[in-house]
């Protein structure tokens, strides 16, 4: 088999580097996978964009021109009906804390504590982009349907996976398992996707 063509993916989290390569290697594509601490000295870029799919094509893009090598993106978030699509790009810091998971979460149900059950659909979003340093670029998308919980079960996953229930389950996404959240996840579909871009433009 010729040498693998490497692809980076902008994210120093190694499980979404482990699940996409997984999903490549799946996919029967000859490429190695790397994460953007494989290049330490490339800085993060600003998600400055106010779509999901802005802010994939962004950080796919900088990857892209300062590594030189074909780069992938994610980004996603929760978008909630009632809140017209809030907490949507800022669900990481929806608090005012970056990355403050428990905090998100209890502001969310706090700000929905009035909403009865029928009202409370949301939905897990993720964009997932490739861009290639000579500056073509694709991006596709994938969500997850639910419903959002009044309080928290199960302590799998992150972020808001306790309080959302995928249409269809009696569980939270907290409550399922790895392999069955990653079946149905926006993140899952997202990247399953992309997997068809890359043996296109890299097969
Ligand atoms: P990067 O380092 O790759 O940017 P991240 O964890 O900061 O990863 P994401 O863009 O994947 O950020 O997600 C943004 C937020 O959206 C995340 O902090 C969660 O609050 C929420 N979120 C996204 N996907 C989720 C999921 O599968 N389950 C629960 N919450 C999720």
């Amino acid at each position: 088999m010729s040498t693998p063509r490497r692809l980076i993916l902008a994210t120093r989290n190694q499980h979404k580097v482990t699940e996409l390569r997984a999903i490549l290697g799946a996919a029967g594509l000859n490429v190695e996978l790397v994460g953007a601490d494989a290049y330490p000295e490339v800085p993060d870029v600003a998600e400055t964009g106010v779509t999901f799919a802005e802010n994939a094509l962004l950080k796919a893009h900088a990857l892209a021109r300062a590594t030189g090598l074909p780069a992938v993106a994610d980004d996603s978030g929760l978008c909630v009906d009632v809140l017209n699509g809030a907490p949507g790009i800022f669900s990481a810091r929806w608090s005012g804390r970056h990355g403050d998971d428990r905090a998100n979460l209890e502001l969310l149900l706090a700000q929905l504590s009035d909403i009865a059950p029928e009202h409370r659909a949301a939905h897990f979003a993720c964009a997932a982009a490739l861009a290639l340093p000579d500056g073509t670029e694709r991006v596709v998308e994938g969500r997850l349907l639910g419903t959002l919980r009044t309080a928290p079960a199960g302590s799998n996953g992150f972020g808001y996976d306790p309080i959302l229930q995928p249409l269809g389950e009696t569980r939270t996404c907290a409550e399922l398992t790895p392999d069955e959240k990653n079946a149905i996840s926006h993140r899952g579909k997202a990247f399953r996707a992309l997997a068809e871009v890359v043996g296109e433009l890299l097969g």
